[in-house]
C-alpha cells in the first residue's frame, strides 16, 4: 500500500481523538509517519511486521504524552507512591490492549484497513514479552493494569531480560527448549533512559572510615540503566511505568590498551560480564556461576530500584529531607522472596550513605517494605549460601547478621531461658541464618553442665578421655576436609522478609491460613498483626474484554452497558438471565465461534483435526507434579481403555466427546515434569490415530503455551482442570480467567478454587479429592504401607506399562506413584488417593454436558459469579490495607 504524508505528533492530550472519519485519517498519518521516520525496517513496502512496528510506535507517542503528564502530576502532588518489585512480569502483547485502553480501536482498525491490513493481523505480529514463568509474573502484570486503571500512584520495577522464558518445541523426544529472542526485531514499547542509571557493585570489602562508619568498597562495578515501558490504564489518562533495568559496564571501564595490543576478548570481558546479568530469566543455578549470576540479578533489581526511589524521594523533599517520613511517601512490595535484598540494601543506604542510626534505619525499613508469599513448597522458599553472599555482598551480610542477632534477642526475651529445649526449637525455626553458631551468650544456655562431683578423675579414666578427645579431634579434621558433610550455612530469605517487612500476605484465603498456621506459624504467634490475606485477581480487560470480544458484547447487552469492564460486580446481573433461552443461545454461539478459532490453531500447531462439537477440556499451566497433569492424563488413559472395551454403541452412549487440551512448560532441568509431557504427547499420538475412537476423544498438547495462547484457549474452553494436591497451589489465577469466560472448573479444594466455588455456587463447580487438612495424615498412612490402591488405578498404570502408547520407558513415572516413602517414590502428591474420586467426578461432568441447557446455565453462572476475582478488587485491598496510597487522577 502507498503511504501518506507524515504529520507531526499531536501534543497535549493523547485521548483527544474520538471515533470519526478525521480521526481515522489522523491515525493513518501517524502510522505512516513512523513507517517513514522511525525506521527499523527498510523504506520500501509496508508489510505486516513493519505495519506492526509503525502502529505500535504511533500508539507509543500517545502513551508517552500521558506518561509524562502522570509523572508530572506525581512530582507536583508529592503523594505516597507504591513500588512493586518483581523479578518477573509476564506482560504478553501490548498493542491491542493499548489501543483499546485509549479507546482508539475504531480509528486504528479503519486506518490500518485503509493502509491494506487488518488490525487483528497486525496485533498478532507482536512477540510476547515473556519476562516471567507463570502465575507470579502474570499476576504482577495484571496488577500493573489495575493500578493504572484505578489511577493509583504506583510503579513496577523489574529486569529487562534479553531472553525471556524459553520457547518450547514438542518433538518425538518430548519438550525441547530454545532461546526466545523477543527483542530480535526491536521493542517499540521501551523508552531507554540513558540519563537514568545507577552504579551497582559486587564483591570487594568493608572498611571503617575515619568517622567510625562502615563503608563498602566494591570489587566489580557495573551500571543499571532504566528502560521504561508505559502502562496505560483503561479509559483514563493515567499511564504508569514499568521500569526495567538493563546492565552495562561503566563507560570508563573499556580497556583500550588491552584492545589495542590485540587482546580483544580481554578488553571486552568486563562488558560481557556486566551484560550477562540481564541475559536470561532464571539462569540454571546448579553451578556456582549460575547461582552467582542469579544473586547478582536479584541484587541489581533491589539496588537500582532503591537508589531510584530514594533519589526521587530526595528530589521531592527539596532541601529538607526528613528520613523518618520516607515510609509515608514510599511503599515497597516484594513479590515473593526474590527481592528480599531490598531489606539489607535499604538499611545499608540509610546507614552508610545517609548517616542514619541502626535503630532509625530499621524502623524506616520495616515501615516501608512488605512481602507477598506465593508458595508453600519448601524448595521454593529461597535460601542463599552465606559464603556466596559474603563474597558478593559483604556489607549486606554484616547487616543480615545484625538483624539475625536482634531477632535472637527478641526470641530469647519472648520465650525466656527457663525451657532451653523450647527456646532452641524456636531459634532453629525462626532464625534468619541456618547452621550458623549462636552468639556465645546464648549458645552457653544449651550446654548441659556435667555434675563435677561424680566425675572419675583417675589416671586411667583421664587417659581414656584424652584418647577419646583425640578421636573426636581427628573426626572433626576429617569433617573439615569433606565439606559436604558439614551442613552449609544459609540465609533464609523468607524469614528475613517476615522479620523485615510490616506485612506478610498470602494470595488466597486458604493459602493465607496455611501461611499463618504452618509455614510461618512461630512468627504468626509472635506478630499476628503482620499477617494478611489478599486473594489474587486478574484484569477483566485482558482476560475478558479484549480476549473474548464475542462474549463481551453479550455481557454488555445483557447487563445494560460496558461498565462491567470497570465494575465487575455488574457481572452478577447475568444471574437472573441464566435460564433465559435467548441469552443461552447467544452464549453458546459465542463459545462455539471461539472453539472454531482453536480448531484451526490446533491444526496449525499440531496437525491434529478436532471437532468443535466435542467438549473442550483444558489444563494449561506450568508442568509440575503438584499440579498433577499426571492425574489428568491417567484419567484420559482410563477413559480410553474403557472405550476400547466397549462396542461402538455403548461407547457413544457412555461418553461425551471430548478434546483434552494440555499446555505448559516444564522447567528445563525438571526431569519428571518432562516425562509427563512425553506421556501426554505419546497418549495423544495413539488415541488421535485410533479409528475406533474418532471424535469421541482427542488429546492435544499445544506447544509453547504463553499469554497469547492463553488468550485464545481460555475463551474456547468449557471445562478446565485445577486439580493440584490440596494445600499446594497457593492460589492459581487461570482458574479465575476460565471462570470469567464461562468455563466450568473441575478441581480440588485448593487455592482460589475454594473461593471461586463459593462465589459461583457448589452446583456449578465439579469438586473431588482429599482436603488440605487430610493430606499430612494420608501421606503418613501411605508411608506406613496402609494405602490400598483402587483397582482402576492399578489397571491404568498396568496399561501404560504394557506399551500401548509406545516404547518409551515410563518406569520412572509410574514408579513414582508406587512404593512407600523415598525420593521420587511413594506418590507424594497423592495421585493414587484422588484417582477414584477424580474419575467419578469426570463421569458427572459427562452427564452434565449431555444436558446443554444445564451446562449453559452453569457456564453463565460461572461468569456471573467471577466478579470478585478482578485484580481491581485485589489492588484496592493492597492500596488500602498495606500500602496506604490514594488514587490520583489527571484532570
Ligand atoms: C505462584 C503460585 C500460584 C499463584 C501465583 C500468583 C510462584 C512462586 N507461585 O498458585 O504457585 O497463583 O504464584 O500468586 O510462582
Amino acid at each position: 500500500p502507498k503511504l501518506k504524508d507524515p504529520v507531526a505528533v499531536e501534543q497535549g492530550d493523547a485521548s483527544r481523538i474520538e471515533t470519526s472519519k478525521s480521526d481515522t485519517e489522523a491515525v493513518a498519518s501517524r502510522i505512516t509517519y513512523h513507517a517513514e521516520f522511525t525506521p527499523s525496517f527498510s523504506p520500501e513496502g509496508f508489510d505486516l511486521p513493519k505495519a506492526y512496528f509503525a502502529t505500535a510506535q504511533s500508539i507509543r507517542d500517545s502513551l508517552i504524552i500521558n506518561w509524562n503528564a502522570t509523572y508530572d502530576m506525581y512530582e507536583r502532588m508529592n503523594v505516597k507512591q507504591a513500588y512493586y518489585l518483581s523479578m518477573e512480569f509476564l506482560q504478553g502483547r501490548a498493542l491491542l490492549n493499548a489501543i483499546g485502553n485509549l479507546e482508539l480501536t475504531g480509528p486504528y482498525g479503519e486506518a490500518l484497513s485503509k493502509l491494506g491490513h487488518k488490525l487483528e493481523n497486525v496485533v498478532s505480529q507482536e512477540p510476547d514479552a515473556a519476562l516471567g514463568n507463570g502465575g507470579l509474573g502474570r499476576l504482577a502484570s495484571c496488577f500493573l493494569d489495575s493500578l493504572a486503571t484505578l489511577n493509583y500512584p504506583a510503579w513496577g520495577y523489574g529486569l529487562r531480560y534479553k531472553y525471556g522464558l524459553f520457547k518450547q518445541l514438542i518433538t518425538k523426544e518430548g519438550q525441547e527448549e530454545v532461546a526466545e529472542n523477543w527483542l530480535e526485531m526491536g521493542n517499540p514499547w521501551e523508552i531507554v533512559r540513558n540519563d537514568i542509571s545507577y552504579p551497582i557493585k559486587f564483591y570487594g570489602k568493608v572498611v571503617k572510615g575515619s568517622d567510625g562508619k562502615k563503608r563498602w568498597i566494591g570489587g566489580e562495578d557495573i551500571v543499571a540503566v532504566a528502560n521504561d515501558v508505559p502502562i496505560p490504564g483503561y479509559k483514563t489518562k493515567t499511564t504508569i511505568n514499568l521500569r526495567l533495568w538493563d546492565t552495562k559496564v561503566p563507560s570508563s571501564d573499556f580497556d583500550l590498551s588491552a584492545f589495542n595490543s590485540g587482546e580483544h576478548t580481554k578488553a571486552c570481558e568486563s562488558q560481557a560480564d556486566a551484560e550477562k546479568i540481564c541475559y536470561v530469566l532464571y539462569p540454571g543455578d546448579d553451578s556456582l556461576e549460575g547461582k552467582t549470576l542469579r544473586l547478582k540479578q536479584q541484587y541489581t533489581l533491589c539496588s537500582a530500584s532503591l537508589q531510584d526511589i530514594i533519589k526521587s524521594f530526595e528530589k521531592r523533599c527539596g532541601d529538607n529531607v526528613l528520613w523518618k517520613e520516607f515510609p509515608e511517601k514510599v511503599a515497597v512490595q516484594m513479590n515473593d522472596t526474590h527481592p528480599t535484598l531490598c531489606i539489607p540494601e535499604l538499611m545499608r543506604i540509610l546507614m552508610d550513605l545517609k548517616g542514619i542510626s541502626w535503630k532509625e534505619a530499621w524502623d524506616i525499613t520495616q515501615r516501608t517494605v512488605a512481602y507477598t508469599n506465593h508458595t508453600v513448597l519448601p524448595e521454593a522458599l529461597e535460601k542463599w549460601s552465606l559464603e556466596l553472599m559474603q563474597k558478593l555482598l559483604p556489607r549486606h551480610v554484616e547487616i543480615i547478621e545484625m538483624i539475625d542477632e536482634e531477632l535472637i534477642n527478641q526470641i530469647v526475651s519472648e520465650f525466656g531461658k527457663s525451657d532451653p529445649e523450647l527456646l532452641e526449637s524456636k531459634l532453629n525455626a525462626m532464625r534468619i541464618l541456618e547452621n550458623v553458631e549462636l552468639p556465645s551468650s546464648i549458645a552457653d544456655l544449651f550446654i548441659k553442665p556435667k555434675d563435677i562431683s561424680t566425675l572419675d578423675t583417675s589416671e586411667e579414666v583421664c587417659n581414656k578421655a584424652d584418647e577419646e578427645d583425640d578421636i573426636v579431634e581427628k573426626k572433626e579434621k576429617e569433617m573439615l576436609q569433606k565439606p559436604a558433610l558439614i551442613p552449609p550455612k544459609l540465609i533464609r530469605m523468607a524469614n528475613l522478609c517476615v522479620v523485615g517487612g510490616h506485612v506478610v500476605n498470602g494470595v488466597a484465603a486458604i493459602h493465607s491460613e496455611i501461611v499463618k498456621e504452618e509455614v510461618f506459624n512461630d512468627f504468626y504467634k509472635l506478630w499476628p498483626e503482620k499477617f494478611q490475606n489478599k486473594t489474587n485477581g486478574v484484569t477483566p480487560r485482558r482476560w475478558i474484554y479484549y480476549c473474548n470480544p464475542d462474549l463481551s458484547k453479550i455481557i454488555t447487552k445483557w447487563t445494560g452497558g460496558d461498565d462491567w469492564v470497570l465494575n465487575t460486580e455488574k457481572l452478577a446481573e447475568l444471574r437472573k438471565f441464566a435460564d433465559n433461552e435467548d441469552l443461552q443461545s447467544e452464549w453458546k454461539a459465542a463459545k462455539r465461534s471461539n472453539k472454531i478459532k482453536v480448531v484451526s490453531f490446533i491444526k496449525e500447531k499440531t496437525g491434529y483435526s478436532v471437532s468443535p462439537d466435542a467438549m473442550f477440556d483444558i489444563q494449561v499451566k506450568r508442568i509440575h507434579e503438584y499440579k498433577r497433569q499426571l492425574l489428568n492424563i491417567l484419567g484420559i488413559v482410563y477413559r480410553y481403555k474403557k472405550m476400547k472395551e466397549m462396542t461402538p454403541v455403548e461407547r457413544k452412549d457412555k461418553f461425551t466427546p471430548r478434546v483434552c487440551i494440555f499446555g505448559g512448560k516444564a522447567f528445563a532441568t525438571y526431569a519428571q515434569a518432562k516425562r509427563i509431557v512425553k506421556l501426554i504427547t505419546d497418549v495423544g499420538a495413539t488415541i488421535n490415530h485410533d479409528p475406533d475412537i474418532g471424535d469421541l476423544l482427542k488429546v492435544v498438547f499445544v506447544p509453547d503455551y504463553n499469554v497469547s495462547v492463553a488468550e485464545l484457549l481460555i475463551p474456547a474452553s468449557e471445562l478446565s482442570q485445577h486439580i493440584s494436591t490440596a494445600g499446594m497451589e497457593a492460589s492459581g489465577t487461570s482458574n479465575m480467567k476460565f471462570s470469567m469466560n464461562g468455563c466450568i472448573l473441575i478441581g480440588t479444594l485448593d487455592g482460589a478454587n475454594v473461593e471461586i466455588r463459593e462465589e459461583v455456587g457448589e452446583d456449578n463447580f465439579f469438586l473431588f479429592g482429599a482436603r488440605a487438612n487430610q493430606i499430612a495424615r494420608l501421606r503418613k498412612e501411605r508411608a506406613q504401607g496402609k494405602f490400598i490402591p483402587d483397582p482402576r488405578f492399578e489397571e491404568v498404570k498396568e496399561y501404560i506399562r504394557s506399551g500401548v502408547f509406545g516404547a518409551y520407558n515410563y518406569e520412572e513415572l509410574m514408579g513414582s506413584l508406587e512404593g512407600n516413602e523415598g525420593f521420587g517414590r511413594g506418590d507424594y502428591f497423592l495421585v493414587g488417593k484422588d484417582f477414584p474420586s477424580y474419575i467419578e467426578c469426570q463421569e458427572k461432568v459427562d452427564e452434565a454436558y449431555r444436558d446443554q441447557k444445564r451446562w449453559t446455565r452453569m457456564s453463565i453462572l460461572n461468569a456471573a459469579g467471577s466478579y470478585k476475582f478482578s485484580s481491581d478488587r485485589t489492588i484496592h485491598e493492597y492500596a488500602r490495607e498495606i500500602w496506604n496510597i490514594e488514587p490520583l487522577q489527571l484532570p
